[in-house]
């Protein structure tokens, strides 16, 4: 007999759940301020576009992205809060401290997700250098932000 396969989500892509409700928490880092204040204006437009209220968006900044976790983690566990978005921009410099720094955040943005059940998105960019940072963040390869809200959309029609 032939099994069939179910599609547990109840959304795709281009069919989005009713966010009119949903809470959202933007976590910014400051290093490398005018690119991730880039990303969060697209994140922050995307979500309204898609039908989220302005008052149920806050957001708040860290210093660097090594701290995104400990802030995603500090606005999941609001109950209110139905998604994070975490937003940073990682450059290669002379040593290898930008790789530390993105594993820590990529597995710390994991690690509150899963550990709050809910979508906490890595909107991070790690880049070679400054102008591959901006064509991510508005430029040739568009803006991450916006990328970054229509995957917590998406997840929260899981
Ligand atoms: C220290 C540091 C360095 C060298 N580079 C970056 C970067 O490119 N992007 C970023 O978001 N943060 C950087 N930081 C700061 C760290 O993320 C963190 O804030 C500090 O190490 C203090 O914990």
């Amino acid at each position: 007999m032939a099994t069939s396969l179910k599609n547990l989500s109840s959304y795709t892509s281009d069919q989005f759940p009713d966010i009119s409700e949903k809470r959202f928490g933007l976590v910014v880092a400051e290093w490398n301020r005018t690119i991730t204040d880039t990303l969060a204006q697209g994140a922050y437009d995307t979500l309204v576009q898609h039908g989220a209220k302005a008052d149920n968006i806050y957001r708040n900044t860290v210093p660097g992205s090594f701290e995104l976790g400990l802030g995603a983690q500090l606005l999941a566990q609001h109950e209110e809060i139905d998604a994070v978005i975490c937003l940073g921009v990682i450059i290669k410099g002379e040593t290898r401290h930008d790789e530390f720094i993105a594993h820590a955040v990529a597995q710390g943005i994991m690690h509150v997700g899963l550990k709050f059940n809910k979508p906490v998105i890595f909107g991070v960019l790690t880049t070679e250098d400054e102008a591959q940072a901006w064509d991510r963040a508005g430029g040739k390869h568009g803006n991450k932000g916006v990328e970054a809200a229509v995957t917590a959309i998406h997840m929260l029609g899981f």
